[in-house]
């Protein structure tokens, strides 16, 4: 049994070095967190009520009982330090699930490190989110409609530029036909969305997810990953078992077998 748990820690260690998706670093999968709030755990830190914050909680997946999420319920919302240098071309990736049509959250990166007040949004430079079944992207001033949306989940990335202080946005879905390929978000042919607030010459610093109207909001997010190397379209789950992992796995138990 004991050289059985050191290869499950040898491959873990492994995996989590495998080249694929490497620069992806996880801000959350939930996985370690305990069922319940969500503010306090690790970094993340609630907006809103007491109460608003209390609603913003780890629970299982309604797709996947033996994964956990982040449901965001109601008005309230989380945020997290993160950390995108001016100057640089960062991904932020996301999966998201809009279950209730009133929903009216919304998710993104700011330059605030405590954006505390609830209803104040000039707080989100890229700014995403869903509006009633729409994916939004906010291009300065505007909310653009990128996306009709189902009871489903989706993978979002948001290719982030904190030169040009713009993003662009990818979606794909498993359960989501229209989707199924990743298709890089557009509306009438514009495909990059300016920071809320225009150009600024500084880092982006909060990962910001909340709802100031749509009280029967209810929307579900999983594995929030950066990528701060660049452009990263690919889906940065941890990868199964390599053939490295099997090799060394077959090594130990050929090992264990001369011991005899
Ligand atoms: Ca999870
Ligand atoms: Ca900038
Ligand atoms: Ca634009």
């Amino acid at each position: 049994m004991k050289w059985m748990q050191c290869v499950l820690g040898f491959g873990l260690c492994l995996a989590a070095t495998l080249p694929a998706s490497a620069a992806y670093v996880q801000v959350d999968n939930f996985e370690s967190r305990s069922l319940g709030a969500l503010a306090g755990q690790g970094a993340w830190v609630g907006t809103g009520s007491a109460a608003q914050i209390a609603a913003q909680v780890v629970e299982p997946d309604p797709a996947n009982a033996s994964n956990k999420v982040l449901h965001r319920v109601g008005l309230g919302g989380v945020y997290i330090p993160i950390n995108i240098p001016d100057a640089t071309t960062a991904t932020f990736y996301l999966r998201f699930r809009r279950s209730v049509a009133t929903s009216d959250d919304v998710f993104g990166l700011s330059d605030v490190a405590a954006p505390t007040t609830l209803t104040d949004f000039s707080y989100f430079e890229a700014q995403s989110g869903i509006n009633n079944t729409n994916l939004r992207a906010r291009d300065a001033g505007v909310n653009n409609n990128l996306a009709t949306l189902q009871d489903a989940w989706y993978s979002m990335w948001l290719v982030v530029n904190t030169t040009t202080d713009s993003w662009q946005g990818y979606l794909q879905s498993n359960d989501d036909p229209t989707y199924a390929t990743q298709t890089q978000m557009s509306v009438s042919g514009d495909n990059t969305f300016t920071f809320r607030n225009g150009a600024a010459t500084n880092p982006l610093v909060t990962l910001l997810i909340k709802a100031s109207n749509g009280p029967t909001t209810s929307t579900f997010y999983d594995d929030v990953y950066l990528d701060l190397a660049g452009q990263n379209l690919t889906v940065p789950v941890v990868p199964e078992p390599a053939s490295g992992v099997l090799l060394a796995i077959a090594g130990l138990a050929s090992l264990r077998r001369r011991r005899r």
